[in-house]
């Protein structure tokens, strides 16, 4: 196995353990709109502690699971119904979290339980994360949360059953999009092949990933890519709620469009609205590593990663406007001061 001087200090993987392990009760949870590594890395996390902490209770923020990831061993009896939540958990563990607001709805429902009175673990890749655990796994050079708790695992001699395989390679390929992410690094595609060795199921994943989609799916990227606005360095589209009223398609069916968008001839970032009750949810692409959307984002309150990044904005057409210009001024700000050699 690859290491280098950014691998999390094994001593960090051994204080996590000792406190998940020592809990009575477990909180794992991960964010709202959870993604592939989100729910993946709640459920490895799940099943690797099974034999030491018996009472773990697992949820995403916002309760939900994605469709297309309940072919994830157990991931149909992940907590729907977050008001149910009342006992205390006597230690938490974050998992693919920026910040601990991230969770969304459950946050605002047990905001008490994050004021660091509770031990909290915080397990995570991006970038931005704001390092609010009493331990911290954080690697942003991983490209999975997934590949952190792979190597955690594999640190710790923790044994990796078929089950907890086919979750690790799952975050893995869900957030480097079949390794194709400025992300995938030697030890990325050296931890897949482990985790194929140990008995992920490869077809099933790139299956259920890639290629099943609901009818809905195409109705809804049918209606985005009949909106799509190509206005270099900049190429975006939009889900409204009505386009989801009309195709039947719940909001996560999008999740594609940008990464499809970026690299659209003659544009740098792409984006994609998401048109929600309080405003607008935006997601980035970069297509050049001049451009840092992650930074672009925290200006807004935002971040992610430097090529794959969030924020919002408030509602109505004008604060779209408003950030579409400003966001290509800085665009050409950045390409202007990039090296011209690179392009
Ligand atoms: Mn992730």
């Amino acid at each position: 196995m690859t290491t280098n001087a950014v691998d999390v200090h094994p001593v960090c993987f051994h204080d996590a353990w000792e406190l998940l392990t020592n809990a009575r009760t477990l909180l794992i949870a991960t964010h709202a709109n959870p993604d592939a590594d989100a729910v993946a890395s709640v459920l490895a996390l799940r099943l690797a502690l099974a034999d030491t902490t018996p009472q773990r209770l697992c949820l995403t923020g916002d309760g939900s699971v994605p469709g297309n990831l309940l072919f994830l061993p157990d991931a149909e009896t992940l907590l729907r119904d977050l008001s149910t939540v009342a006992e205390r958990p006597d230690c938490i563990v974050l998992v693919d979290c920026a910040d601990p607001s991230r969770l969304g709805p459950f946050y605002r429902l047990r905001c008490d339980w994050f004021d660091g009175r509770i031990p909290l673990v915080n397990v995570d890749h991006h970038v931005t994360n704001s390092r609010f655990g009493h331990v911290d796994v954080i690697d942003s050079t991983a490209a999975s949360t997934t590949e952190i708790l792979t190597r955690w695992f594999v640190t710790l001699g923790i044994r990796v059953t078929p089950a907890m395989a086919t979750c690790l390679l799952t975050g893995i390929y869900g957030d480097t999009l079949s390794f194709q992410t400025t992300s995938t690094t030697p030890r990325t595609l050296e931890l897949a092949a482990l985790l194929l060795g140990l008995g992920a199921e490869h077809e099933r994943i790139v299956d259920h990933l890639f290629r099943r989609k609901p009818s809905s799916t195409i109705r809804l990227w049918g209606a985005a890519l009949s909106r799509v606005r190509i206005e270099p360095p900049l190429v975006w589209t939009e889900v409204t709620q009505e386009m989801l009223r009309q195709t039947g398609a719940s909001p996560h069916e999008g999740e594609g469009i940008v990464n499809f968008l970026t690299g659209a001839e003659g544009t740098v970032v792409a984006l994609l609205f998401y048109e929600q009750l309080d405003g607008w949810r935006v997601s980035l692409r970069s297509a050049d590593a001049a451009v840092d959307v992650a930074r672009l984002c925290q200006r807004y309150g935002g971040g992610g990663h430097p090529r794959a990044a969030g924020c919002r904005l408030p509602p109505g057409a004008s604060a779209r406007r408003l950030f579409l210009d400003e966001l290509r001024h800085r665009v050409a700000e950045l390409l202007a001061e990039g090296s011209p050699a690179g392009r």
